[in-house]
């Protein structure tokens, strides 16, 4: 069974605490077990994991190499600065979707650049939490294709 990691980054722990109209109310607890939940359905086997640290999500994107067949990436604001993340993702060469669960594009002007794009092959945003879900269709869609 192919093997998805859905990495997410800084503050992404504070889901459903806090910014509600923004975020929404849905915990990342509950977006993880939403993951775990579909993968069971559409046959992708689900690992999850969270850090506020570039470092850590740099080290989690290389040992994803050989363990994972792609990688569903909500870096957070890393999304807009991070060279660190882009390259790691690049070298790594598993497919990468980037995902945010508000539309950055119909917020401020610094969240329209992203890095991750630039080595993603798509991009899912404004979707809420259930842009997870679509993210792992699109996934195992690609995977499905891929051979
Ligand atoms: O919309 C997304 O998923 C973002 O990746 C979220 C990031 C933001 O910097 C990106 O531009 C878009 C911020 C995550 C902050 O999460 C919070 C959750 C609850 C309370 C406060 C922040």
């Amino acid at each position: 069974m192919p093997s998805v990691l859905i990495l997410n980054g800084p503050n992404l722990n504070l889901l459903g605490t806090r910014q509600p109209e923004v975020y929404g109310t849905t915990t990342l607890d509950d977006i993880e077990a939403l993951c775990a939940h579909h993968g069971k359905a559409i046959g992708l086997d689900v690992s999850c994991a969270q850090s506020n640290h570039e470092g850590a999500l740099v080290d989690a994107i290389h040992a994803a190499r050989g363990l994972h067949n792609g990688i569903i990436l909500n870096a957070g604001a890393y999304t807009h600065t991070s060279i660190a993340l882009m390259d790691a993702i690049a070298s790594v060469e598993l497919p990468t979707i980037e995902l945010h669960l508000s539309n950055v594009h119909a917020r401020e002007e610094f969240r329209h650049r992203s890095y991750i794009a630039r080595v993603a092959i798509g991009v899912i945003c404004g979707f809420g939490a259930q842009g997870y879900v679509l993210a792992m269709d699109a996934l195992k869609a690609h995977l499905s294709h891929e051979v």
